[in-house]
């Protein structure tokens, strides 16, 4: 799995999954660590343990620390009826500066999955994960036409600077290797935490974007955009950064949302997008553990994790 000229890139095969388990209340008391690695399941997850962009985008260390933090908070949820299970398949983890090995070797472990399961899920690591889980859907279906659908407070479309590619520079990376076909939008994003640069080059590039502003009671405002994505697209990658969740509710992220949309406003959107049938590969990215003391926010993303293996 290590093509880096330097030792950066590493495989962690995943921990045993551990929880409670309540036999006294008969057979209909699964939880999702019950469920894990069984035989048949056509869901995967993996994680990609990297603290590399988010370090270059004047973040602090932690994302590496996602993907297990979200694996222990999911473990007692309990098992959704219809999900006969998933496979873990660890993490690829990266120790170096510059994400780029991590991410080609996550984008190789995406589409080895893909051939084998109807969906995967990528735990992150900041937003550069994407950069991986893109190249892997990619290699897995050369031809199709690959709708984005992000739910951020941030484009993520960054030039890339002196310090190179990074959390905030992934869909930059995405357009300048497709520009053509590009069908990319951000729901939730925050106007006052992107420059103008910024939604400029959205606007130029063809980029839909739902503000948070129009996501604060419902999610109807984002229907629209789903679903025109959904019908010019054969198959969708969602991705889900934490950070456009309010920072009461979601605090361990590199970049807290003031304002952020409402939990029950994001999981009305991942229905929506799940309903299309299309969503062959997504991601939970920027949880930062270290910032995250009481665990809030990754009780959060495994809701949202168990939401996107199951629907
Ligand atoms: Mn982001």
């Amino acid at each position: 799995m290590n093509d880096a000229p330097n030792d950066t890139v590493s495989h962690q095969p995943a921990p045993e999954w551990q929880g409670r388990s309540d036999p006294e209340d008969g057979a209909r008391t699964l939880r999702l660590h019950h469920i894990a690695n069984r035989d048949g399941a056509d869901r995967a997850l993996i994680g990609f343990a990297c603290d590399a962009g988010v370090i270059r985008n004047q973040g602090q260390p932690g994302a590496a620390q996602g993907p297990q933090a979200i694996r222990q908070a999911m473990a007692n949820l309990s098992a959704p009826e219809g999900l006969p299970g998933f496979h873990d398949h660890g993490d690829v983890v990266l120790a170096g500066e510059d994400p780029g090995p991590g991410q080609q070797a996550l984008g190789l472990a995406v589409a080895g999955l893909l051939r084998d399961h109807a969906r995967v899920l990528v735990l992150g690591g900041g937003h550069e994960t994407a950069v991986g889980s893109w190249q892997g859907l990619r290699a897995a279906l050369p031809d199709a036409r690959i709708g984005i659908v992000n739910i951020d407070a941030h484009p993520d479309i960054r030039a890339i600077g002196a310090a190179g590619a990074s959390s905030g520079t992934p869909f930059f990376q995405i357009h300048q290797t497709e520009p053509e076909g590009f069908n990319y939008a951000v729901l939730g994003l925050a106007a006052e935490a992107n420059t103008l640069a910024l939604t400029d080059r959205a606007q130029e590039w063809g980029v839909t974007v739902v503000a948070d502003h129009a996501l604060q009671r419902d999610a109807e405002a984002a229907f629209p955009a789903i679903d025109a994505i959904a019908a010019r697209c054969d198959t969708i990658y969602l991705s889900v950064d934490l950070d456009v969740l309010p920072a009461s509710l979601a605090p361990g992220v590199s970049s807290p949302a003031a304002r952020g949309v409402p939990l029950h406003v994001v999981e009305a959107i991942l229905d929506r997008v799940l309903a299309t049938g299309k969503v062959r590969l997504a991601d939970i990215v920027e949880l930062s553990p270290p910032h995250d003391p009481a665990g809030l926010t990754a009780r959060v993303a495994a809701l949202i994790a168990r939401r996107l293996l199951a629907g």
